[in-house]
């Protein structure tokens, strides 16, 4: 057996949790070339982070993260924190040597993802980025479904990722401050669905054709401000869970300088036509990231609100006895990726599984071995933040713009 994958992660909320979670569990399903440790924990809150380490099996924490980057004993670091602080600790551990893993958006702007990819283009380190979507064995099995050809010729891709944890009475966060995060459901939700988009079709966009972008809710209550605040799905931050009683909104506020809800219409170089929404204020929608093909030879559709299904439209069944499918994407005999590590038939996956699934991937791709899926690294979500700023440009000019501007 290798040496072990000694990881350094940034980030102690939600993400912290989420990769904590990952890298504990990889070895215990996957069978991997290399044990992974959790070798250092840093985030900025030491009254937190002691018990955060102990929590999640840190051999040790640290309140900064450049400790991570200087300690030659760690392998990997892993950037789970708001998205203007993902270029400075990408580029020093880069700098260092070290493979970087790096929560999506690659970056709240695209200065500081070109900054990113070109670093990675030099770098010595791996790089990854937690688009852990991809790694939902429904959508594991149609990206092979349209690499087998059961789609044809690709003539539409429709995409939503709706939420509604962002109405007005959500305190102020980092992630509605553009200075922080750079957009808001842009960056956050459609920067999944344009990943989902480019590597189920396999294509890249070449035009977006129109955006807009909209703000809702201009002043948040800032907590401490003697405010109060609903229960929701939160985000990065680890906003609060579950149901929560709701009251007005009340006490000290701030601006709120982000998008609520980000739609665009855009074509891929083959030839097919895009729809993408994003919306945190989507009142009736939980965590809804769908996405849907429609080609020549069928259709596929997927919501992450029912994660383990996917829904398959084959022409060549003809109308007697064709229509939509459901496949239930829960076989543990191989039939779908990732199952096999986990669960008898169709006992079902969550949410978790998907990092899981990545970090076991990761671990592959990092000795040399092929990972289950193509993994993102710094230049292919770079191709996904050139098409958010040219949504965001889209937007804010009221016209087209080609990528070929976007540079
Ligand atoms: C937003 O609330 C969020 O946490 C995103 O930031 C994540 O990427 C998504 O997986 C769930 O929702």
């Amino acid at each position: 057996m290798a040496k072990p994958l000694r990881i350094g992660l940034i980030g102690s909320k939600f993400m912290g949790r989420a990769h904590s979670n990952a890298w504990g569990q990889a070895n215990r399903f996957f069978d991997l070339p290399r044990d992974v440790v959790l070798d250092t924990v840093a985030a900025r809150d030491a009254e937190t982070l002691g018990p955060f380490a102990t929590q999640w099996d840190w051999e040790g924490w640290t309140t900064r993260w450049q400790d991570l980057v200087e300690d030659e004993a760690i392998d990997l670091v892993d950037v789970g924190t708001p998205n203007d602080l993902h270029a400075e600790q990408a580029l020093a551990a880069l700098a260092a040597g070290k493979h970087v893993a790096c929560e999506k958006p690659l970056a709240g702007t695209l200065d500081d993802a070109r900054a990113m990819q070109r670093a990675a283009a030099k770098s010595k380190g791996k790089t990854f980025v937690w688009f852990n979507y991809r790694r939902c064995p429904a959508l594991a099995l149609a990206w092979q479904l349209v690499r087998e050809g059961r789609l044809g010729r690709i003539h539409h891709v429709r995409a939503h990722y709706l939420q509604s944890w962002g109405g007005p009475d959500m305190p102020m966060t980092w992630r509605f401050q553009k200075k922080r995060a750079g957009s808001g459901a842009h960056g956050d939700l459609n920067a999944h669905i344009v990943d989902l988009a480019r590597f189920l079709t396999g294509d890249e966009i070449t035009e977006v054709h129109g955006a807009v972008t909209r703000t809702f809710v201009k002043e948040r209550v800032i907590e401490g401000g003697g405010g109060t605040r609903k229960g929701g799905a939160g985000g990065k931050s680890g906003g609060g869970k579950g149901a929560g009683g709701t009251q007005r909104a009340a006490g000290r506020t701030g601006r709120s300088d982000v998008d609520d809800a980000a739609l665009f219409l855009a074509s891929f170089k083959g030839g097919a036509v895009a729809s993408f929404e994003a919306s945190r204020v989507a009142s009736g929608h939980l965590n809804r990231n769908v996405i849907e093909l429609n080609g020549e030879g069928g259709s596929l559709r997927f919501d992450f609100e029912q994660m383990n299904d996917l829904w398959f439209h084959d022409e060549a069944l003809g109308e007697r006895t064709g229509g939509w499918r459901r496949i239930v994407a829960t076989s543990a005999a191989g039939k779908h990726p990732y199952v096999e590590n986990w669960w008898p038939d169709a006992h079902g996956l969550g949410y978790e599984h998907g990092f899981v699934n990545m970090a076991a991937d990761i671990v592959r791709a990092v000795a040399g071995r092929k990972p289950t899926l193509p993994l993102p690294d710094f230049a292919d979500a770079y191709e996904t933040q050139r098409v958010l700023e040219a949504a965001l440009i889209a937007a804010k000019e009221r016209r087209a713009v080609k990528l070929s501007e976007v540079r």
